[in-house]
């Protein structure tokens, strides 16, 4: 699905109009400091990324009317704008051949990141390693943070056909095209859409059961089915232990070690048949976290990207 030379188009998207806390919008700075563009160079790809572009302004669209909630929702306008756009960029992104990494930022960006994809590969497999469903619905969401509902849009769940949103997202994804890794921390009203839906997931309970190369193996099969396909992979950085990615908004125990978080993106790597990567909701935080945890789990976001994009051990 990609054209030659390789090449991976870096987006920051540094937004954290998805949820209510700061610190997610200086990740994609943090990890184009550490130099995930020069790494990935160094693995033989093309990259296409242009530092004299402010990111920020992506993130800042001029919003007339205000913001006011609707429903529940918090800053739907701010969300749902920003998320138009970066569909675009990635749908750009995978038309030329190339592949987008969305360095987020909270994972409202899912919605436009997946959407972009989809609009290129109708087709195109989802794999959600979080320990989120982030499958909320208008109507069921707790807090009213759209970083818990991308995946509820993307589907086209009920109470999802809503302004501004239904302006430009149509739902794209079929729940045999997604499956989820790492879940530990799911709602009630979310347990029971994932039910409705017969959406296939792999909780810690499973990855302790089998082992994370049984659970690839079997997401695989799942999404794939033996076939080629084009895949994307959104990769919320909360999906590894706490211990492993201190910085992040809302740590839960019991996650994924840094060698399951790498074996994912390993596997998904050798299928050649990755499309689109998104490393989420990375969170710096200097008021909140010390400066070695922050380092720490930016590190890691630049292995994973490097794992995915064919970094091997040997
Ligand atoms: B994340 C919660 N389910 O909807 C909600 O980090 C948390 O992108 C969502 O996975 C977490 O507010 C969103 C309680
Ligand atoms: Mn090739
Ligand atoms: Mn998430
Ligand atoms: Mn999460």
């Amino acid at each position: 699905y990609l054209s030659e030379p390789h090449t991976a188009a870096i987006i920051p998207c540094p937004f954290n109009g998805g949820q209510g806390r700061k610190g997610v919008e200086l990740g994609p700075n943090r990890l184009i400091q550490a130099g995930l563009p020069s790494q990935l160079t160094s693995l033989g790809w093309s990259v296409s990324y242009d530092p004299s572009e402010d990111p920020r302004e992506a993130v800042a669209p001029p919003l007339p009317e205000g913001d006011a909630p609707i429903g529940r929702m918090k800053n739907p306008r701010l969300v749902s704008e920003v998320n138009r756009k970066l569909m675009g960029r990635v749908g750009d992104a995978v038309g030329k051949g190339w592949l987008p990494v969305t360095l987020g930022g909270d994972h409202s960006l899912g919605m436009g990141t997946v959407a972009g994809t989809k609009s290129v590969h109708p087709d195109a497999a989802l794999i959600w390693v979080d320990a989120h469903a982030d499958i909320n619905t208008p109507e069921t969401t707790p807090s009213g943070n759209l970083h818990g509902l991308p995946v509820s849009f993307l589907l086209g769940l009920s109470g999802t056909d809503v302004a501004p949103f239904n302006s430009w997202m149509k739902p794209c994804l079929r729940p045999t095209d997604i499956v989820y890794i790492g879940l530990r921390d799911v709602d009630e009203g979310e347990k029971r859409l994932l039910r409705e839906n017969g959406i296939r997931c792999f909780t810690m309970h499973e990855v302790d059961k089998y082992g994370i190369g049984r659970v690839m193996e079997m997401a695989l099969d799942h999404v794939m089915g033996g076939r080629e396909m084009p895949l994307h992979l959104s990769f919320d950085v909360d999906a590894l232990d706490p211990t492993v990615a201190p910085s992040t908004g809302t740590p839960v125990r019991g996650g994924l070690t840094f060698r399951e978080g790498h074996y994912i993106t390993e596997a998904v790597a050798e299928t050649g048949c990755l499309v689109a990567l998104d490393i989420m909701r990375q969170e710096v935080n200097p008021s909140l976290k010390d400066s070695m945890s922050a380092d720490e789990t930016v590190a890691v976001g630049c292995s994973l990207a490097r794992a995915a994009l064919g970094e091997t051990l040997l």
